[in-house]
């Protein structure tokens, strides 16, 4: 059993795109473990993109992701950072196949709509960043016919 960080970024909030693409998830059987609407401080990017402080859309990408809030989600299953990343689609909209997030979605390079862990040990490091408390230990009703204990 995996959890995952996904980030609905600003334009997905100011796009009225929330209720769809959290609908996506549900539709999956992708579990909330957690849900938090928060505004991203410069120094909380600086973390979560240690990777790409320095380059040169670094900047561009604090000043979109800061602009107002977005909404953090932890969200759980068997393969669940694999199965995100392929619901999220390729990082650009232009690039990203139809029937993913980004490909149905939107068309922008900029405003990419949703960021996913790209590996468990990514979404160990951000969920901690995200959920410093913690994250929600519950079964949904449903989970018996969700998936089987070979899946998780
Ligand atoms: P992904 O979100 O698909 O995992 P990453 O991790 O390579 O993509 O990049 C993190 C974020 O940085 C992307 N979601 C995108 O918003 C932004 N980004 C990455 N590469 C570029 C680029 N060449 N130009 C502009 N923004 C970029």
């Amino acid at each position: 059993m995996e959890t995952t960080l996904v980030l609905l970024k600003p334009d997905a909030l100011h796009r009225g795109l929330v209720g769809r693409i959290l609908s996506r998830f549900e539709d999956k059987g992708l579990q909330f473990a957690g849900m938090r609407l928060l505004r991203m401080t410069p120094e909380l990017a600086a973390q979560h993109y240690a990777d790409h402080v320095g380059k040169p859309f670094y900047e561009g990408l604090v000043r979109f992701m800061t602009a107002s809030p977005i909404l953090a989600l932890a969200l759980r299953g068997p393969q669940a950072v694999a199965i995100v990343r392929k619901m999220m689609g390729a990082t650009f909209g232009p690039d990203a196949d139809a029937g993913t997030l980004r490909g149905d979605f939107g068309a922008s390079r900029s405003f990419n709509l949703v960021h996913g862990s790209d590996s468990p040990a990514s979404a160990e490091r951000e969920l901690k960043l995200f959920f410093p408390d913690g994250l929600e230990d519950w079964t949904p009703i449903a989970q018996p016919w969700m998936w089987d204990s070979d899946d998780a």
